[in-house]
């Protein structure tokens, strides 16, 4: 067996076997017809015409008859045509020797694969020509997402994903962090909030964890020193943004500190440049599909990630004529048009904002030792739209029973998690990392349903 993606001009006029699914089926006459077979994000023009030896007019009849999307099997021949071919990623054709239908599709398709492959500038062109296009919405898509999947765009953008988890455990591990696996049943709110799927666990009130945020403290108060997390985070979202899922995939990071929270930062931006770097150089080919039908600015990042100080954005965002609360947390338009304004002064897409007040941050959030109304934690941000929360906890279970009781949390419910922090606790800090949040800005796609296989939203719950 040969990959289609693999079908080259150094095979000419060697023997193949590819297994595809058929994308186009193009009869010319009863003696001759064109099956373009896909497999991931690769086509190859494969040729049937009727000769003495391999294809009967019958076996061309067969093959004109298949249905779009059904599984083919095909041995033949490679041939390097005279002209370039359009609209397949292989230059080679296939010269058909033999040809199964391994599994037949339905042949009404809900979607039409070129259809939702199309990119916008198609659309654009095609409207100046008058010619007619269809295109597929949002919706149709998810509804059968296992079509829609088989786009290029999409092969590209899920093997980006995998390719970022990948490198988020390979580098966390090389710096002595542990993988865990903390409770996604557990008895309260960890995020505090009304954001929390309820249920109901053999007679006692439970929910769907918001985060592994107590559970990754109370591990490095276990004596783990560096733990990492890759998992489901749950989140009742009551509203419908092209941001929030009511289910994602949480990149989490706990660790001791010896003198100061910016050692977190210090993995944040090793791991991002190294993520950044390594997507760059590995995922060429995922990320031209994905610039093929949603075109994009390559992402500006520097060296060593630029650190500003949340005073610092508010002040460039005044400056800019924005009203903003010195001690709020920034909105969304705030906090992109702050993205545009550092991308001018400082030519980078991805920066950390430090020390934001301590008002708008979680009860568990450390504040800072020289001025309370703020905070030792940080966001970070890509293309002015936040993928990461971090800080350093408060350690010490009087300061966050205080905590806790000034944000209105019931201590009595978290108990155990303060209690872990009264038999030697460590100074420690974290980050968690929204995955979908990752893939969707680092390709600047317009809604996180994109990056996610079949999404979770207060309005989705199948397929
Ligand atoms: P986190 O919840 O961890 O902070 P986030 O990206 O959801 O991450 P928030 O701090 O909750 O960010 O919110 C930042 C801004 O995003 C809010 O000021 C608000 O403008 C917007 N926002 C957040 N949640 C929602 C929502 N469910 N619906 C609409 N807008 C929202
Ligand atoms: P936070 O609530 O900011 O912080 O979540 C961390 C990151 O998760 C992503 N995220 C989401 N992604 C998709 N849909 C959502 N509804 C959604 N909500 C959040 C974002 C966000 O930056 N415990 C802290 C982290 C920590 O301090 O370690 C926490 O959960 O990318």
């Amino acid at each position: 067996w040969t990959e289609i993606g693999a079908l080259g001009a150094d095979l000419a006029c060697r023997a193949v076997l590819i297994r595809g699914v058929a994308q186009t089926i193009r009869p010319v006459s009863k003696k001759m017809a064109f099956v373009v077979l896909r497999q991931f994000m690769s086509t190859v023009q494969c040729v049937l015409t009727v000769d003495k030896e391999f294809v009967s007019p019958h076996m061309v009849k067969f093959a004109t008859g298949l249905s779009k999307e059904s599984i083919v099997d095909v041995e033949g021949m490679i041939s390097i045509p005279k002209d370039p071919i359009k609209g397949t990623t292989q230059q080679v054709e296939v010269q058909v020797r033999k040809l199964y239908c391994i599994n037949r599709s339905v042949p009404n398709l809900p979607i039409n694969i070129e259809d939702a492959a199309r990119s916008e500038t198609e659309f654009e062109k095609a409207e100046l020509t008058g010619e007619q296009l269809v295109r597929v919405g949002q919706d149709t898509r998810l509804n059968y997402r296992v079509l829609d999947l088989r786009t290029p765009a999409n092969q590209a953008i899920f093997r980006i994903q995998c390719h970022v988890e990948d490198v988020f455990r390979r580098f966390l591990r090389s710096e002595g962090f542990i993988g865990i696996h903390s409770p996604k049943l557990i008895s309260g709110s960890s995020e505090g909030g009304a954001a929390v799927f309820k249920l109901d666990y053999k007679g006692q009130p439970a929910c769907l964890a918001q985060s592994p945020q107590l559970y990754k403290q109370m591990v490095i108060c276990g004596g783990f020193g560096r733990v990492f997390e890759v998992g489901s985070v749950f989140r009742a979202e009551d509203s419908y943004t092209h941001r929030h899922l009511c289910e994602f995939v949480g990149l989490d990071v706990e660790m001791e500190i010896k003198e100061h929270y910016f050692e977190v930062c210090d993995i944040v931006d090793r791991l991002f440049v190294a993520m950044f770097d390594d997507l760059n150089e590995n995922c060429k080919k995922e990320l031209d599909a994905i610039n093929r039908q949603y075109p994009f600015e390559p992402l500006k990042y520097l060296r060593k990630t630029l650190r500003l100080n949340f005073q610092e954005g508010i002040k460039m965002l005044q400056e800019a004529g924005v009203e903003v609360d010195p001690l709020g947390d920034l909105n969304t338009e705030a906090e992109k048009k702050l993205g545009r304004l550092v991308r001018e002064k400082y030519d980078t897409d991805f920066y950390i904002l430090c020390r934001y007040p301590l008002a708008v941050r979680p009860f568990y959030t450390m504040p800072c030792y020289d001025d309370p109304a703020y905070s030792n934690s940080f966001d970070v941000f890509i293309r002015g739209e936040e993928i990461i929360s971090g800080a350093q906890r408060v350690h010490l279970p009087e300061l966050l029973t205080t905590r806790a009781e000034a944000c209105g949390i019931d201590v009595k419910t978290i108990a155990s998690y303060i209690d872990s922090f009264r038999y030697g606790a460590p100074p420690h800090g974290g980050f968690g990392i929204g995955l979908e949040r990752v893939v969707m800005l680092f390709c600047a796609l317009n809604n996180i349903r994109k990056t996610s296989l079949f999404p979770r939203d207060p309005q989705r719950l199948v397929p």
